[in-house]
């Protein structure tokens, strides 16, 4: 425990972790049937183009989901990229820019527009009202990204969709296993998009999946995903390369038969942090809403440096000196990188929220590797820098 600010790294002291402690450790399974099941893909000498492990993933999470298609991908965003081809966008597309680059690039790489949409402060997700405000004749989808486990308000942008026959394709790399309005996520507008990175609460490596209960949709990706390609020699429409391997698949099965144990373990983290820094003035820890299904994959500081006296990215700072390798999702806001930050340099104007929140949270470290002392640790340091205040600031301006 940091006593005094000389124990701080910051001021000489020793880091509080001699290991450095990661936002984003995967989650992993059972090893031994992991290992099998590599086994039984290397004897049957079937590594990719739809073996029967990516055949078998695709029908688990279509189960799990109660969705009617799954099909899976190389990696998140060339599902995105597939999804949105295969839908037709074109113009422009309403997308929000607190999100992951790739929401934005998936349409960029395909010279569609991302038109920068602002979030809600109570959700962080999309804010419908404002998407309405976006729409142009040349507007053709929207693209809602359920950030961070919460979902979008699914049913007002299904609405705004509707009345201007607009596409709704959502982002759904971070809700895998979610529900909203006691529905799985996955079943929401024409399709969505899950992510199985590493980082992801479920993964396969790399990976992705577009889900839908468009049956017309679902073949037109599955020709996309394979060069177009309908059996042997017959090309049949225009295709890349989004094809899983079954290294990939044979991850993504051990995983989801522990995904109850990744959800309790990322629970009982969600509460500990919640414990920890409920009497921190300043610092609000992003709440789930528990009536849901929910992933708690992520742990999401707000700090209010009004409050606190420091700020998001000298907290950041500090703890990255004590060995905590806290992030700064989603930091500056796509609207603020390039190409987009050249295209419209003034889009910030329109996208106060974005600006502020990105300004203000960070994610810190959680998951299996993470052990319930390494929180309370993680939370003194907190509290020990937002009680000295003065005296931090003034070394890091130092
Ligand atoms: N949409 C959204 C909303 C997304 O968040 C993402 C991906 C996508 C779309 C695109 O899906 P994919 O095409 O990726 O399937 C990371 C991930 O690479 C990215 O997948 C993820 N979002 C994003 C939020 O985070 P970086 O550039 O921040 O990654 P990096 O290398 O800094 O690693 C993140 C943390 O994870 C570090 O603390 C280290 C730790 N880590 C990472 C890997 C790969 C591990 O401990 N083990 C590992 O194997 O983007």
């Amino acid at each position: 425990m940091k006593k005094k600010l000389d124990d701080l790294a910051i001021f000489g002291g020793v880091p509080a972790f001699r290991e450095k402690l990661h936002v984003g450790r995967p989650n992993i399974g059972d090893r031994g049937r992991l290992l099998e099941r590599i086994n039984d893909l290397l004897d049957r000498r079937w590594l990719t183009n739809d073996g029967p492990f990516v055949q078998e993933l695709e029908r688990r999470i279509s189960e799990v989901l109660a969705v009617k298609h799954c099909i899976a991908m190389s990696n998140g965003t060339v599902a995105l990229e597939i999804a949105i081809r295969a839908l037709g966008l074109t113009g422009e597309v309403i997308v929000p820019s607190f999100t992951f680059v790739a929401t934005a690039h998936a349409l960029q790489w395909q010279e569609i527009t991302p038109v920068f949409c602002d979030v809600e402060p109570q959700t962080f997700n999309i804010d419908p009202n404002r998407v309405e405000e976006l729409v142009t004749p040349r507007t053709t989808g929207i693209t809602g990204v359920h950030l961070w486990g919460r979902p979008c308000d699914a049913e007002a942008l299904t609405a705004v969709a509707c009345s201007h026959n607009l596409k709704l394709l959502f982002d759904a790399a971070h809700v895998f296993g979610c529900s909203y309005k006691g529905r799985m996520i996955g079943n929401f507008g024409n399709a969505e998009v899950f992510s199985f990175h590493a980082t992801k609460f479920l993964n396969t490596f790399e990976g992705g999946a577009v889900v839908t209960n468009d049956d017309e949709l679902a073949e037109k990706m599955r020709l996309m995903k394979n060069f177009g390609f309908s059996g042997y020699d017959n090309v049949i429409y225009i295709g890349t390369n989004g094809k899983m391997s079954e290294v990939s698949a044979a991850m993504g099965l051990t995983n989801l038969e522990s995904m109850d144990d990744f959800i309790a373990g990322n629970y009982r983290n969600y509460k500990q942090y919640q414990k920890d820094l409920a009497d921190v003035p300043g610092i609000d820890v992003l709440v789930y809403d528990e009536t849901e299904k929910c992933n708690f994959q992520y742990i999401i500081l707000e700090v209010d440096e009004a409050v606190t006296g420091v700020s998001r990215d000298q907290l950041v700072a500090i703890l990255m000196e004590e060995n905590v390798l806290a992030r700064r999702y989603f930091y500056p806001g796509c609207h603020r990188m390039e190409p987009y930050r050249s295209y419209f340099p003034h889009a910030g104007l329109l996208l106060a929220e974005t600006e502020r929140l990105s300004k203000r949270v960070m994610s810190l470290p959680t998951g299996s590797t993470v052990k319930f002392e390494d929180i309370s640790r993680i939370c003194e340091i907190i509290k020990f820098v937002v009680s000295n205040s003065s005296e931090v600031r003034k070394k890091l301006q130092q």
